[in-house]
């Protein structure tokens, strides 16, 4: 058996500091008309695909950061790329700023949609794992203010029939995590929709650069081959408001392996024919219902940072 899709990692190159949704959404577009050229039936775009990463800047004024959110999905901006999508019977996942309340109760996620090949969005996800600070700090070369724009994620992690298959959704930080990948596992999940901005190099541990590929692949590849999944990661790339990015969008296999990736920073769409049911031999040599002791991994749940070692016997 074989249930064959064509997927792409929709990768964008640098968004300017003043180009508006309706420029971008075009960008969107033009990878999407690429793919039907390719036969897609699923584009991955990058998290936060309609706006320049904007946490990397402190922004005083809650009226100067809600120009990068959509109080709206689709809004009369973005609903062009829902019709395009539709009419070239594409699905997508497209991360964004969500606001949703008024006045005073207004509620900031870091946030992705999927939607279907019709332009019915068919799944929500918000970002759990919210690197950074919640302040500004003086002493970082780079800032990081994720934890101060936006709420924690509160969607927990759903999986989603679509695409002939259960599709899950992580924004950027989440696929350096275990624990987000298992939960969607436990539900069936066979391909995890992934959207990411990160710098190409870190001034503030300079002794790392050397391994953010590495550090970008290394916590998927063992992912995808730990769950028996497929994942599709796409980044926002090149120099974006003086942050060089890592680019480096890519389609992981099961197996683990990397089996497609973006050759350059720009506008980029990387394709990949995949089987869903090639996620079937890994599923099945882990087989979760015999050999998972959920029992033995309490900790997991019970506690959030290191404690004392447990008394023996207890878990
Ligand atoms: N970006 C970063 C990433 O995980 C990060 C997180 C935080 C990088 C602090 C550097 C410094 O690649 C996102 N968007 O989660």
């Amino acid at each position: 058996m074989a249930r064959m899709q064509t997927v792409a990692a929709g990768q964008l190159g640098p968004i300017g500091p003043d180009e508006a949704r309706p420029r971008v959404v075009a960008r969107l577009i033009a990878l999407l008309e690429e793919a039907k050229r390719r036969s897609c039936t699923l584009v991955v775009f990058p998290e936060m695909a309609l706006t320049p990463f904007f946490p990397r800047r402190w922004i005083p004024r809650q009226t100067d950061r809600d120009r990068y959110f959509e109080f709206d999905m689709p809004s009369p901006e973005t609903r062009p790329l829902f019709e395009a999508a539709a009419a070239l019977n594409i699905g997508f996942y497209l991360g964004y700023c969500e606001a949703v309340g008024e006045g005073q109760d207004i509620r900031r996620y870091n946030t992705s949609v999927l939607v279907d090949g019709v332009g019915r969005i068919v799944g929500k996800y918000r970002k759990v794992h919210l690197p950074g600070n919640a302040e500004y700090d003086p002493t970082l070369k780079l800032q990081h203010l994720e934890a101060c724009y936006f709420e924690d994620g509160d969607l927990g992690f759903p999986v989603f029939e679509a695409f002939a298959g259960r599709v899950g959704m992580l924004i950027c930080n989440d696929r350096r995590w275990p624990e987000p990948y298992r939960v969607l596992a436990l539900q069936g999940a066979e391909l995890v929709c992934l959207g990411y901005n990160s710098p190409a190099f870190l001034p503030d541990t300079p002794e790392q650069n050397g391994l953010r590929t590495f550090h970008h692949l290394v916590p998927m590849q063992a992912a995808a081959y730990q769950n028996g999944m497929w994942i599709v990661a796409t980044a926002k790339a090149g120099r974006e408001d003086g942050c060089d990015m890592m680019g480096q969008s890519c389609v992981i296999a099961p197996s683990g392996e990397v089996v497609a990736r973006a050759t350059g920073v720009g506008d980029e769409l990387v394709t990949c024919r995949i089987d869903l049911d090639a996620t079937k031999a890994y599923k099945r040599f882990f087989d979760f219902d015999t050999y998972r002791r959920p029992q033995a991994y309490r900790l997991i749940v019970d506690r959030q940072g290191v404690g004392p070692p447990l008394s023996r016997g207890e878990t």
